[in-house]
């Protein structure tokens, strides 16, 4: 097979925040792959970097007293640190905010303006007067104009799903100084995505461009219509000034796919690549974009289209992954289960058990994957080290005991061997396709196999008898073989390992071709242990560190916390009547994104509550739990019907709904004051 030349992509993390293992699914998905990929002689190269741009790193900045660029430099350390620590193994890991992505998007930006692809249309935006500066959709709050809930974000209200424009927000106030934004006009810069519907319905329609499901929201896109995209931002931004627009700067979502170009560009000038073989328009090198569902938008519809009305080539395929839940829930702060990269290393965990656990989990589509603790411990300990290490650590001690670390020239008549070497297509076919979960099951049932084996031959037993050397000799050599060759199926996922058993074997980098070889009459190094078991106090461990631990970009300062609200006196408190309450049935509602329906269980009646708590809770985890509601509100009538009381939940600048728990022992109906 001919080499493939293949530049390879994920996406470029927000330099405001740690690494968690959410993020680090699409990142060991791809890692295999370019693994995979170098490892059958592909020229590959792996780029990605840090997106620095925007509003909320430059206020987050400011939050801390630092400038951005100190800022992000810091995040940049972090973010090397944490991927380096997962094996991620880029080829470059650059920055947004260089000299070559100026450049780039500035190219970009002026081509795509000759070709008649840029609009100036003036807009009407809330404007802090204080700071000075246009406020983004998410730093507008006001009240709901709807259903009147306090607190809201400028573009949907979480009590009663209602969306809406910030302008409509009542008592509006920036969520930077708290002023009342006033409306402001201002001219904005437009890409004409309006104009590109016919290119990009092509360009969708090409064979493996998308997952089924991704190329289905596209229709749906199609079909409610391009708008033309907004890519400017006032001043003060934090990010790339236009050309020949002074006081206007790049959006962020524009320039950082751009990243994408000028992180190969700073890796080739200095391997001495070309840039335009990658990336210029007919390139016959494949372009991949690793990115999660929640960017599809981004990188489907803007940026193919960037891409061809600027002169350059589109991507090969765009491949999506879903989010990660902890324990079937989505990840929580509360649970401790928004886990960071950095305390999973920190607590002694090994980075290649979850590189394990991800690949078993992940198939080519784009669903969630779940990473439930229980099993990721039973499973890396059973399939990891109970079978795959076990076979080495059986045969291993033999032979440098017995035969001075020598291989014998010849190996015993076994269907293994042939099974096993005959296995590499298939297996190669599933990393090519990405339906790991299905690779790691088949290597799993050869290493069953190869385990069965073991049990048949006892090497430990042939050790004990007269005469059987030679018979111990083979069956050991053969084990090392077929140890080796599953380490050639698994060194996408487990890098370090495979670099460990390689200096064991005395062998040079495994190739995937090399399985069609075998090791006779060759000497190894003495075995020392190649893996633990995952112990469960590690996993407790990493579950308590992250109750605790929250990155420093996201930790409330003393600004983020909302003003405490004028004094009442203990009369006005008494109006309210709170009662502690059972959830005994709690529903998804047809068309709701933020609510779900509640049925408490009020002691000696029910009631029903709808609550804009959706995105912190699974209805099944609810049911069973008390809490506690004002029971003396008003019923409001909803979109969906009427609700009868308030459910008591904590929420704060940050994402994260946080519903109160009374301690156990509390029975419903009890009032609370
Ligand atoms: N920083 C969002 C994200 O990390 C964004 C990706 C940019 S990719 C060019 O999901
Ligand atoms: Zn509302």
């Amino acid at each position: 097979m001919s080499k493939r030349k293949i530049l390879v992509t994920n996406a470029l993390p927000y330099a405001n925040g740690a690494i968690h293992l959410g993020h680090l699914v699409g990142y060991v998905q791809a890692d295999i792959w370019v693994r995979f990929q170098k490892m059958r002689g592909n020229t590959v190269y792996y780029v990605c970097g840090d997106d620095t741009h925007g509003t909320p790193i430059m206020i987050n900045a400011e939050k801390q007293g630092m400038t951005p660029e100190t800022f992000i430099a810091k995040m940049y350390d972090e973010h090397v640190a944490d991927f380096a620590g997962f094996h991620i193994g880029f080829d470059e890991f650059y920055t947004t905010n260089s000299p070559e992505n100026k450049a780039l998007a500035s190219n970009i930006y002026r081509r795509l303006k000759a070709n008649g692809k840029i609009a100036v249309k003036t807009i009407s935006q809330l404007y802090d007067p204080q700071k000075q500066m246009f406020l983004p959709d998410r730093f507008v709050k006001g009240e709901c104009p709807k259903c009147a809930a306090k607190d809201q974000y400028g573009d949907n209200c979480e009590v009663c799903g209602a969306t809406y424009a910030p302008t409509e927000l009542k008592n509006p106030f920036s969520a930077v100084s708290g002023a009342t934004p006033e409306l402001r006009q201002s001219e904005h810069y437009f890409f004409k995505l309006s104009e590109c519907g016919e290119f990009l319905q092509d360009w969708t329609r090409q064979p493996g461009r998308l997952q089924k499901e991704a190329a289905n929201k596209m229709g749906e896109w199609f079909e409610a219509g391009l708008q033309d995209w907004d890519i400017s931002r006032d001043a003060p931004y934090f990010g790339f000034e236009i050309p020949d627009a002074p006081g206007k700067y790049f959006y962020v979502w524009l320039d950082a796919p751009i990243g994408y170009i000028a992180a190969t560009q700073h890796l080739f000038d200095r391997i001495g690549e070309n840039l335009e073989a990658y990336w210029a328009e007919g390139s016959d090198a494949e372009l991949y974009h690793f990115i999660g569902k929640d960017i599809l938008y981004f990188h489907a519809l803007f940026w193919p289209a960037v891409l061809k009305h600027s002169g350059h080539r589109t991507p090969t395929a765009i491949n999506v992954n879903g989010f990660l839940t902890v324990n079937g829930e989505k990840m929580s702060k509360s649970r401790g289960t928004f886990i960071t990269a950095k305390s999973y290393l920190d607590v002694g965990l090994n980075p290649e058990w979850l590189r394990y656990y991800y690949a078993a989990k992940l198939g080519s589509g784009i669903e969630d994957a779940d990473l439930s603790l229980s099993d990721f411990v039973a499973r890396v300990n059973s399939d990891l080290v109970g079978k795959y290490i076990n076979i080495a650590s059986r045969a291993a001690g033999f032979i440098s005991k017995r035969f001075a670390g020598k291989l014998a020239v010849e190996l015993p008549a076994s269907p293994l061997v042939d099974k096993l070497q005959s296995a590499a297509g298939s297996l190669a076919e599933g990393f090519e396709t990405r339906e790991y979960s299905r690779v790691l099951r088949e290597i799993m049932a050869l290493t069953d196999e190869v385990n069965q084996y073991v049990d048949q031959v006892k090497p430990w037993e042939l050790a004990k008898q007269e005469g059987k050397d030679a018979e111990l000799h083979g069956a050991c050599s053969l084990l090392i073989n077929l140890f080796r060759l599953l380490t050639i199926y698994l060194k996408p996922v487990l890098p370090k390992l495979a670099a460990d058993i390689e200096a064991f074997l005395n062998v040079g980098p495994l190739q995937w071709n090399d399985a069609a070889k075998l090791l006779l009459n060759h000497e190894i190094e003495p075995y020392s242990h190649l893996m633990t078991r995952i112990d469960t106090k590690q996993v407790e461990a990493l579950v308590e560190a992250n109750k605790q631990s929250l990155s420093p970009a996201v930790v409330p300062t003393t600004s983020s916390i909302e003003p405490i609200a004028p004094t009442i006196n203990i009369d006005d408190f008494g109006k309210i009547d709170l009662r502690v309450a059972r959830i005994i049935d709690c529903q998804h509602i047809d068309g709701a994104e933020k609510l779900l329906q509640l049925t408490l269980d009020l002691g000696d009646h029910t009631r029903n509550v709808f609550s804009g708590i959706k995105s912190a809770y699974k209805p099944e985890d609810l049911v069973g739990k008390l809490t506690v509601m004002v029971a003396n509100l008003a019923p409001r009538k909803m979109k969906f019907g009427v609700s009868e009381g308030m459910v008591l939940a904590a929420s704060g600048e940050g994402p994260g709904i946080y519903l109160l728990n009374p301690d156990s022992g509390a029975q419903p109906g009890m009032r609370v004051g």
